[in-house]
């Protein structure tokens, strides 16, 4: 472990990418579902009529996913010549679907419903991981603990009055089996990343965390030590928890002030948000150059998340600013 930590130390420039059926919304990320989060996530809602009609809507987007134009091979090659040293991918964010070909739903890429499936690259994530690993290049994947699709976490006979937040829509505690379920997906799907999909480094973990409040552990330590008998170097962030799985601490948004004393990452977007927008603001390649300096600087990792468009390619002034950003280090960076 503590080699996979000096070597993480030294990667220095992450690629985060944040892609899936929500891409084609051009809206940010899952948090569209949340009702708590309607206005920053779902931009100017009055073109939303109902609410209830549009999270139907939006779980429907897994039938139109359909990236025909994605090259993995491609991108790989990008982030590899623009300087980047690992990948970190969505495998599944909060909205629950699939980005592999799990075993454990088939609300997934490869799912009967999903356009995608008999495309040569549908399961996205294996062609992806390959084609970086291909490059030399490292693999870190985020994994959300919440899934706001999963009946085990959502639970369908009390989705009627009650909001969709963070957590899940039952007490656990109220509903040990329900919970029990949910775990063991949970797990399973971890374990099917770190089965099937070859070397990952990483373990990015989000959101789902233990609550005191209503009893919910989803028993971390014990997934994570089953990876590890499969993938013994694997190092695990679970976003600043600070428990004894955090390997690498993942501020997001922003660049630490003080100095941490342990391996951190700064996830940074390119764009106003983690996933595609139609028209996005991009940060010039100044100002990416700028953050990388001060991250390195005070000695972490920038993972510069770069969002995907819905067809598969990737936005043109993002692919600038990666080809730019890359002209800049071939001049003035270590190698
Ligand atoms: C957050 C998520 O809720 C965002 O959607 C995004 O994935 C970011 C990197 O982490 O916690």
């Amino acid at each position: 472990l503590n080699e996979q930590i000096e070597w993480f130390k030294d990667q220095k420039l992450g690629l985060m990418m944040h892609w899936g059926p929500y891409s084609q919304l051009g809206l940010v990320e899952s948090w569209a579902l949340s009702d708590e989060d309607g206005d920053w996530s779902r931009d100017d809602i009055d073109w939303i009529e109902d609410m209830e009609e549009f999270k139907k809507q939006y779980f429907d987007l897994n039938k139109t996913f359909n990236p025909v134009r994605f090259q993995p091979k491609e991108w790989a090659k990008l982030a590899k010549d623009s300087g980047f040293k690992y990948l970190v991918f969505t495998t599944k964010h909060h909205d629950g679907f699939s980005m592999w070909d799990t075993g454990e739903t088939d609300y997934k890429v490869t799912g009967e419903e999903c356009p995608f499936h008999n495309n040569k690259n549908a399961d996205i994530c294996k062609n992806l991981f390959n084609a970086f690993r291909d490059q030399g290049l490292g693999i870190s994947a985020y994994f959300s603990k919440a899934d706001w699709h999963s009946p085990f976490y959502w639970a369908p006979d009390m989705e009627r009055g009650r909001h969709m937040w963070r957590g899940p829509s039952y007490n656990p505690s109220e509903h040990p089996k329900l919970w029990d379920e949910f775990v063991k997906f949970t797990h399973n799907q971890i374990l099917e990343l770190f089965t099937n999909y070859g070397k990952i480094d990483v373990l990015w973990l989000d959101a789902g965390w233990v609550s005191a409040r209503n009893n919910q552990d989803i028993r971390l330590g014990e997934v994570v030590e089953k990876a590890r008998e499969k993938q013994p170097w694997l190092l695990s962030a679970d976003r600043l928890i600070g428990g004894p799985y955090e390997n690498i601490i993942t501020p997001e948004q922003t660049i630490p002030k003080d100095p941490i004393h342990a391996p951190w990452e700064s996830c940074i977007t390119m764009g106003t948000a983690f996933s595609f927008r139609y028209e996005d603001e991009y940060k010039s390649t100044r100002k990416i150059i700028h953050l990388l300096i001060e991250v390195v600087a005070k000695g972490g990792n920038l993972a510069l998340n770069v969002a995907p468009q819905p067809d598969g390619r990737l936005p043109r002034t993002a692919v600038q600013r990666m080809k730019e950003l890359g002209e800049w280090l071939e001049k003035y960076g270590e190698g």
